[in-house]
């Protein structure tokens, strides 16, 4: 489902006041874990989760290069594995997306690294992949963004990475260290600012997008000072590789939040219960109202890789191994 529709369903929730039931952890789980339980273990680089409209969830396993299906109760089906993928630290099959039409047109669309680049398919389940962008640029090992979500406008936004090369956040011809904004055909959106797929640029590692009453926000992640949370709008410059976190340069916008590396490293982000959970691969997961400010929860779980508000209410927390479900708390 659409990152809007599951948004949605939460502020419906909240406005409802219905608390939705966390089953209490159990004695297997660790005491300061009292609000998150692990639905889900053993999986090879758990990278992205979406659901489709009866509420099933499908992740991708950046390493195992696969789909799965995970079941209310938790249980695995892998689905397929999508050829031509290129596995390194970093790359590999990344996001992944379900059509917000998925009643009608039954379509998931992927994000994946391939030899020569990192491209966008849309595909049915089962079914052999259709490439709709290429040609995002791909580095040796790192940089390759990967998160792609619908936006509350139905088209399909994607952070990608400039493949170990700055230079391709500044040009605005290169599809690196952008945001992109697409049809699911993959022609560029009607309104993007450069009558191109670029939404905005100057991005080093984008691996976070969510939106908070129609706001795109992102994360990405920094060289070697600060990684940021950014308020995204359509044609700015957020700056890289000229600025790593805030600074004074004209025609450059700072984030909202930046924090030193060897803290965040964020990944996936979701709007869930009026604040952002930004996923951190230096450990736990970030709790933050909208101006950025507030601390890790889940510490334990190690590096956490994605954030996503179900359907069901819930929120999913995609660790490299594992998918946990929790109330946010
Ligand atoms: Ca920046």
């Amino acid at each position: 489902m659409s990152s809007c529709r599951t948004l949605a369903a939460t502020f419906a929730a909240m406005t409802a006041a219905a608390v939705v039931a966390v089953p209490a952890a159990t004695a297997a789980e660790a005491p300061s874990v009292q609000a998150i339980r692990q639905l889900a273990s053993g999986l090879n680089q758990a990278w992205s989760i979406d659901f489709l409209p009866d509420g099933t969830g499908l992740f991708t396993q950046k390493d195992a290069k696969t789909i799965s299906k995970i079941d209310k109760a938790g249980k695995v089906t892998t689905v397929q594995t999508i050829p031509g993928v290129s596995v390194t630290a970093e790359a590999g099959l990344l996001g992944i997306a379900v059509s917000p039409q998925y009643a009608t047109d039954q379509t998931v669309f992927i994000y994946y690294t391939t030899s020569s680049d990192n491209r966008i398919a849309k595909l049915k389940l089962g079914q052999t992949p259709t490439p709709i962008v290429t040609g995002i640029p791909r580095g040796s090992q790192y940089h390759h963004g990967g998160r792609i979500r619908f936006g509350p406008d139905g088209y399909l936004y994607a952070g990608t990475g400039d493949g170990q090369n700055g230079a391709n956040a500044q040009n605005k011809n290169s599809l690196g260290g952008k945001v992109l904004r697409v049809t699911t055909d993959g022609a560029p959106a009607p309104g993007n600012p450069f009558n191109s797929r670029v939404y905005s640029y100057g991005h080093r590692n984008v691996q976070g997008l969510t939106w908070v009453n129609g706001q795109l926000y992102n994360s990405d992640i920094g060289a070697n000072k600060l990684d940021e949370l950014n308020k995204i709008e359509p044609g700015k410059n957020y700056g890289w590789p000229t600025c790593e976190g805030p600074c004074n340069t004209a025609g450059m916008t700072n984030p909202v939040k930046a924090w030193p590396t060897s803290s965040a490293t964020p990944s996936g982000l979701a709007a869930y219960k009026g604040s952002l959970y930004l996923a951190s691969l230096k450990g736990g997961t970030y709790k933050l109202d909208l101006n950025g400010n507030g601390g890790k929860l889940w510490t334990n779980l190690g590096r956490t890789r994605d954030e996503v508000a179900g359907p069901d209410g819930q929120l999913y927390t995609i660790t490299p191994s594992a998918i946990y479900v929790s109330d946010g708390s």
